[in-house]
C-alpha cells in the first residue's frame, strides 16, 4: 500500500501505520485523513492483520489539523462538505483493535485522533493538548466529548479553555493513556501489545471493542444487557471451546476465529 502521507507496514499479523508529514509535524490535512480511512479499511479487510498500531514521529504524533489548509475556509464550505465528518466515520468503522502510540506532540486533531483509537500508549516525552482556543476555534473531531470522558469535566475544561499541554505523567494519572514507556521503546512496546492482542480470538477481541465502546454510547442497563448477550453469543464459537479446553488441559490455546 503506497500513500503520500502514511507509511504502512505489516509484521507478524500487526499493522504499523506511521503518519508521515514531517515538514508539518504530521498535521492532519484532507489527504492524510482520506488516506487514513482508506488504509484502515484495507487493513480491516486483510485477514493477515489482527491488530493495528498508529504512530507518528518522535517529535510529533500529530500537531493538530493542518492550519494552513484550514485558514482560508469559511463556514458554508466547511458545513456543506461536513469537513472531516467522513474521516471520523471511516476511522470509527474499524473493527480490529487500534492502538495509538504517541510520542511528542498530540495536539488538537492529533489528540483527538489518538482518543479515537482503542487505547493510547505514550512515550515519556508525550505532550497532549487541545489548543484550538488559541486559533479562535474549538475542537472538531471529538475533543470536547472524548477528553471529558477520559479525564473528567474539570481537567477537560482546563485543557480546552487554557490551551495548556498535559505531559505523559499527568496523562497517565488522569486516565488518558494506558501506559507510559521510554521514548526509544514506544513503537516496540506498542507492537508487543498489539502482538499480544493478535494471539487472542479475533471474535473475542471484536466483541470486547464493541462492548467497551458501547459504554460511551448508551445507558448502563443497556450496556450491561449488550455485554451479557455477547457473552452468551461467544459460547456458540469454537474459540470458546478451544480456550476453555486449553485451560483445563494446561496448554496454550490455538484460536481459529471460528
Ligand atoms: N498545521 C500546519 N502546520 C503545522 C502545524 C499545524 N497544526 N503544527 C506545526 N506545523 C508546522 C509549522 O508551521 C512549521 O512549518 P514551517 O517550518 O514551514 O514554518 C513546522 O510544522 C514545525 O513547527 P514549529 O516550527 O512551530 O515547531 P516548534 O517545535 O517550534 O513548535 C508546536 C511545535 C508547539 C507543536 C507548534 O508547531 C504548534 O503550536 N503547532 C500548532 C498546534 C495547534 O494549534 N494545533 C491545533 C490545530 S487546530 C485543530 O487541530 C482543530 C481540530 C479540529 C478538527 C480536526 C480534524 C482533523
Amino acid at each position: 500500500m503506497a500513500y503520500q502521507t502514511l507509511i504502512v507496514e505489516i509484521e507478524d499479523n500487526v499493522a504499523l501505520v506511521r503518519l508521515n508529514r514531517p515538514e508539518a509535524l504530521n498535521a492532519l490535512n484532507s489527504v492524510l485523513l482520506t488516506e487514513m480511512g482508506d488504509a484502515l479499511a484495507n487493513l480491516d479487510a486483510n485477514d493477515k492483520v489482527r491488530a493495528i498500531v498508529i504512530t507518528g514521529s518522535e517529535k510529533a504524533f500529530a500537531a493538530g489539523a493542518d492550519i494552513k489548509e484550514m485558514s482560508e475556509k469559511g463556514f458554508v464550505g466547511m458545513f456543506k462538505a461536513d469537513f472531516f465528518g467522513d474521516a471520523t466515520e471511516n476511522f470509527l468503522r474499524t473493527r480490529k483493535p487500534v492502538i495509538a502510540a504517541v510520542s511528542g506532540y498530540a495536539l488538537g486533531g492529533g489528540c483527538e485522533l489518538a482518543m479515537m483509537c482503542d487505547f493510547i500508549i505514550c512515550a515519556d516525552n508525550a505532550k497532549f493538548g487541545q489548543p484550538e482556543i488559541n486559533l479562535g476555534i474549538c475542537a472538531g473531531i471529538g475533543g470536547t466529548q472524548r477528553l471529558t470522558r477520559f479525564v473528567g469535566k474539570s481537567k477537560a475544561m482546563d485543557m480546552h479553555l487554557t490551551g495548556r499541554f498535559m505531559d505523559a505523567e499527568e496523562a497517565e494519572r488522569s486516565g488518558l493513556v494506558s501506559r507510559v514507556v521510554p521514548t526509544a521503546k514506544l513503537v516496540s512496546e506498542a507492537m508487543a501489545a498489539a502482538s499480544k492482542i493478535a494471539e487472542k480470538s479475533q471474535l473475542s477481541a471484536m466483541v470486547v471493542k464493541e462492548a467497551v465502546n458501547r459504554s460511551y454510547e448508551t445507558t448502563l442497563r443497556e450496556g450491561l444487557l449488550f455485554e451479557k448477550r455477547m457473552f452468551h453469543a461467544l459460547f456458540a464459537t469454537e474459540d470458546q471451546k478451544e480456550g476453555m479446553a486449553a485451560f483445563l488441559e494446561k496448554r496454550e490455546p490455538q484460536f481459529r476465529d471460528k
